[in-house]
């Protein structure tokens, strides 16, 4: 992996774990002078990581800034090709938006925008999805497969269950999956996911995979019509997580299992989806572009359809809708 001069001050100090590093070893590693790598250091501090200097010794790195820019996520990653090219927005409308275009401008496989905030996030159908700052991981994924439109709604399902292995990795909570987009815990949503299409009729340009998860926000965060629907893995586990950490978990198994599906189809994703469904053997409400319409979920076919059994027997095939789970 090529690591830009910042990425490789930081990492070395992190190396060092708490053993201070004097600038003169910093230098001569980097090949740089000792004023560059003051320069940096300073850099460095005004982005609020905590660098001590101690005398004749070196610097000692304290504490890593809590945000999801490119040299946090870095530290973590285990991709070869997701998130090895890193769009970093502090603010910005909707990383969806720039991530589209930046694909029409011919970005590589796995290029991610992500942003600390946004200002115009957005659901499925222009809803709007809120984003606030420094406490979510509200990021737009690019991925280029070698497939037919047709398989690419499978995309959602692909990223639910990578988003879903990954908080379990870094968090004590088992998220539900329900059909299609929406992660819960404990009946509330936790992630959001968006997949948007640039195709020609026979070949897929670019899936834009838009991954909206609330983090360290805490119950004031979600006032009015979100309070009783929406949650955060603080809220549900009672400890704050280390965003960064999150998303390169996210990168490493939406990585694995787009592989998955390319090399072995949609069978395999489909066990573990199962494993994870909320969805699935309920009695529900769906409501699509064209009706609504009532019945027991009672399974999901081999291409990522929700098979609804209708109150007069009939079976039904949905492929997009809004999804209410009904009480019985
Ligand atoms: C989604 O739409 O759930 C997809 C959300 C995707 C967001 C990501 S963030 C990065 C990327 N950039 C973007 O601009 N978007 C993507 P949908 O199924 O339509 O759900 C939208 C509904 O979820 C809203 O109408 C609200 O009811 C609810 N909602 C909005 N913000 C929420 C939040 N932070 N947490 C939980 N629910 C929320």
């Amino acid at each position: 992996m090529n690591m830009s001069i910042k990425e490789k001050i930081i990492s070395r100090l992190k190396e060092a774990s708490g053993e201070p590093i004097s600038g003169q070893i910093l230098a001569d590693e980097l090949e740089i002078s000792r004023t560059m790598v003051w320069k940096y250091l300073k850099g460095l501090e005004e982005e609020g990581y905590e660098i001590v200097a101690i005398k004749k010794k070196g610097y000692i790195l304290n504490r890593l800034p809590d945000t999801v820019a490119a040299e946090r996520i870095s530290l973590h990653l285990q991709t070869e090709h997701l998130g090895r090219e890193i769009i970093y927005h502090p603010v910005c409308e909707s990383t969806q938006t720039i991530a589209a275009n930046k694909a029409r401008d011919g970005a590589l496989h796995g290029t991610v925008v992500i942003a600390e905030e946004q200002t115009a996030g957005r659901g499925r159908m222009d809803r709007s999805w809120e984003s606030s700052s420094g406490e979510g991981i509200w990021m737009s994924v690019i991925l280029r497969p070698k497939i037919t439109p047709q398989f690419a709604a499978q995309f959602t399902l692909v990223a639910a269950v990578s988003i879903a292995r990954a908080i379990e990795e870094v968090t004590n909570c088992v998220p539900n999956i329900k059909w299609p987009n929406d992660l819960l815990i404990n009946g509330k949503k936790v992630t959001g996911i968006l997949t948007e299409l640039q195709a020609d009729m026979d070949r897929v340009q670019a899936i834009i995979v838009g991954i909206g998860i609330n983090v360290n926000q805490t119950a004031d965060s979600f006032k009015g019509v979100l309070e009783p629907i929406a949650t955060s893995l603080k809220m549900e586990s009672g400890t704050a997580v280390d965003r960064s950490l999150l998303v390169s978990k996210v990168l490493f198994h939406l990585e694995r299992y787009s592989d998955m599906y390319i090399k072995l189809g949609f069978e395999p994703i489909k066990l573990i989806w199962e494993s994870y469904n909320c969805t699935l053997n309920n009695r529900i409400r769906a409501t699509t572009l064209r009706e609504t319409v009532e019945g027991q979920a009672i399974g999901m076919t081999n291409d990522g359809a929700l098979q609804l059994r209708l109150d007069n027997g009939e079976i039904k095939n949905i492929y997009s809708a809004d999804i209410d789970l009904l009480k019985t």
